[in-house]
């Protein structure tokens, strides 16, 4: 693929990005516009997802970033630039009908490599060894020799900041990016305080109930917690892993009868058992609540709308049997 060409021939590419864009996602969304308008000055770029996250409007906000973009567009686009994203899923229902033309769409991704994305995007750039889609970007600045402004630089390390948990998941690639940024810019005081955010109260409430009506399983001397909750599923997960727990899982129901599951497990857990809880659990997991599941090996996730107490069950099985199956492997 040449990328330079595809940006040059684009008048009016569209950039998706996932649903509840993080910071990763947005980031790298506004620096792809950046770095299309470098390429192709009198264009124009449209961004689209579904929803922006409360951290990524607080990163947006606070480098004062007047950014536009929308949950849906009606024109037609030459171009479609996916980010972060590697499943139709991942965009949402409305969105993802925007994806018509596999050969004018370039996938721009770190997530688990998804065998749908080639129906998606005939241009790939995905590497799921690459800890931040803003990563892949600033390797793309290089490759078309186009300066990152500082603006753009701060964006760019505090996408790649809140993905590598501020480093926490990082190789030596991510530390000379984040000094390449540094030198074009980037304020690193300033990066990390944009992505301080102290958990509103309902949030922390809901960590508190989901701690509250949490059981602990023993799975072969790993420690896994499973609970129940109305919503911020995702922030339960983590707290419980904070406290202790080896592998969280969090079932979650709205009021609008949305069924949503989160799981989380440490570095330690999958690199032990080579348990994907993307693969192994929340696939299977879609299906039953009746929607879609995936992720990472690390954290994964499903949206349905039923069956949650039988999801939660089946959740408990596939991780035991997972775990199992890997220590049946090491035996063997
Ligand atoms: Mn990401």
């Amino acid at each position: 693929m040449n990328l330079r060409s595809l940006l040059t021939e684009s008048l009016n590419p569209l950039i998706l990005g996932h649903q509840n864009a993080d910071p990763d996602a947005i980031c790298s969304m506004i620096a792809m516009r950046d770095l299309y308008l470098a390429i192709r000055p009198e264009g124009k770029a449209t961004l689209v997802c579904d929803d922006v996250s409360r951290l990524a409007n607080q990163v947006l906000s606070h480098f004062s970033i007047d950014v536009t973009y929308s949950d849906f567009s009606e024109d037609t686009h030459d171009l479609v630039i996916l980010l972060d994203t590697n499943s139709e899923f991942q965009l949402g229902p409305r969105v993802r009908t925007l994806l018509t033309d596999p050969a004018r769409t370039v996938a721009i991704d770190h997530h688990e490599v998804n065998s749908e994305l080639s129906s998606i995007a005939q241009h790939q750039i995905v590497d799921s060894n690459t800890s931040s889609t803003c990563e892949l970007v600033i390797g793309l600045y290089d490759d078309l020799d186009v300066p990152i402004s500082s603006t753009m630089a701060n964006l760019l390390l505090t996408g790649m900041l809140f993905d590598t948990r501020r480093f926490f998941h990082s190789g030596r690639d991510s530390f000379l990016m984040a000094v390449k940024l540094i030198d074009a810019g980037a304020n690193y005081d300033s990066c990390i305080r944009s992505l301080i955010i102290k958990p509103d109260r309902s949030e922390r409430i809901a960590r508190l109930k989901a701690a509250g009506r949490l059981q602990v399983h023993n799975m072969n001397d790993w420690i896994v917690a499973i609970s129940k909750i109305g919503a911020y599923e995702a922030s339960a997960c983590r707290a419980m892993i904070e406290i202790g727990a080896d592998v969280a899982i969090v079932a979650g129901k709205t009021s609008k009868g949305v069924v949503r599951f989160s799981s989380r497990s440490t570095r330690h857990f999958s690199s032990e058992t080579g348990v994907n809880l993307g693969t192994d659990v929340m696939e299977h997991i879609g299906k039953i609540i009746g929607g879609e599941g995936g992720g990472h090996a690390n954290a994964a996730g499903a949206n349905g709308t039923k069956n949650r107490s039988e999801g939660m069950t089946k959740a408990l099985e596939l991780l035991q049997s997972a775990i199992e199956k890997s220590v049946g492997e090491k035996v063997g």
